[in-house]
């Protein structure tokens, strides 16, 4: 039996504590499990996490083992190996889909019925890994891909036209990573047409603003880790808006990593598509009519995955 208010966290470093923390302060759940291979470490953040619990809503956060998180109905895995130094990205896939597989394994022997929802990096490879791992429906496997690309990109837009982010409706799609591309076909600014939107404040033509705004969202993780090592406070924001989705059963569109089968004319891979997210996972890959360019990009960020994709063992 799946209990609704209980999330799992596998890996808590400072990604996986970042998302129990934005859960904890949303109140999205009664109970969170903690999990990481250093189990001192889960316990250390469980600790911690709860001593806020006076200032937020009363829930259940503790370290636990894989025999509790059976009944969760969302488990979120972060875990992972970073890249070290002299270490190659393609040495890092292999090291990370080897954890990714054995984190499935013992996933399935407590036989959990929850959602699958992956972060750890890179997440799209890794979404195909656990999925084919764990031989569950493709809606049940789920990647956090661009949603927080995507946040990135309404935040940088908002700025750009000094309006709240939460009236900005843009995207991005394909890999989290280089080869993403934003949707730009589709941006909008409370229904009003990206580029009548800034004509309105007073850009002459903000094309080549568009460019600049993609290269900076791209570009967002490596200007942050520069800076301070790592990025968690926006994907903890991001992969606690996908579980709220699947617990409130909300059917929100987001662009998660999600397996594609034939949509876009891509099969057999794991990229991010904008889906309608709710209690069963993954419900539905919107097919959306995309420009020619766009479609061509698209394609070339999934031959890109692919590639990558050949190389796991
Ligand atoms: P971190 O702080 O090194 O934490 C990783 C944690 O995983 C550590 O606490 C490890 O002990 C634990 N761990 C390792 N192996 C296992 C295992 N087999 N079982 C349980 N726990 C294990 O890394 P950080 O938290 O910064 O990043 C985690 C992952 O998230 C990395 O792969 C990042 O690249 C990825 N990110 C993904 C983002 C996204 O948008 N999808 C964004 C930021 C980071």
């Amino acid at each position: 039996m799946i209990n609704i208010q209980k999330a799992a966290i596998i890996g808590c470093g400072f990604v996986g504590a970042s998302i129990a923390y934005a859960l904890m302060q949303k109140g999205t759940f009664s109970e969170i499990v903690l999990l990481d291979a250093n189990e001192k470490k889960a316990e250390g953040e469980a600790m911690d996490i709860s001593h806020g619990l006076p200032f937020a809503h009363a829930m259940d956060i503790y370290a636990g083992k894989y025999e509790d998180i059976r009944d969760a109905s969302v488990i979120i895995i972060t875990a992972g190996a970073n890249q070290r130094p002299g270490e190659t990205r393609l040495d890092l896939v292999q090291k990370n889909a080897g954890i990714m597989k054995s984190i499935i394994r013992e996933i399935k022997r407590v036989k959990c019925e929850g959602i699958l929802l992956i972060v750890s990096n890179p997440v799209d490879i890794l979404t195909y890994v656990a999925l084919k791992e764990s031989g569950f429906p493709s809606s049940r496997v789920i990647g956090s891909g661009t949603v927080l690309d995507t946040a990135r990109l309404k935040y940088i837009l908002s700025e750009k036209l000094k309006v709240d982010s939460r009236n900005v409706h843009a995207f991005i799609i394909g890999e989290h990573g280089d080869s993403e591309l934003p949707v730009w076909s589709c941006a909008n600014i409370y229904g009003i047409g990206l580029g009548d939107f800034a004509k309105m404040k007073g850009y002459k033509n903000f094309t080549s603003e568009m460019e600049e705004i993609y290269h900076a969202v791209r570009d967002s993780a490596y200007e942050i880790i520069e800076r301070k090592g790592a990025t968690y406070y926006g994907i903890g924001m991001a992969a606690a808006r996908i579980a709220e989705a699947i617990v409130r059963d909300s059917h929100a569109v987001v662009p998660v990593s999600v397996l594609l089968n034939g949509e876009y004319g891509l099969s057999d891979l794991c990229l991010s598509i904008p889906a309608i997210v709710g209690s069963e996972g993954a419900e539905q890959v919107l097919e959306i009519a995309f420009n020619e360019d766009e479609n061509k990009k698209l394609k070339k960020s999934a031959e890109e995955l692919k590639a990558v994709l050949h190389t796991i063992q």
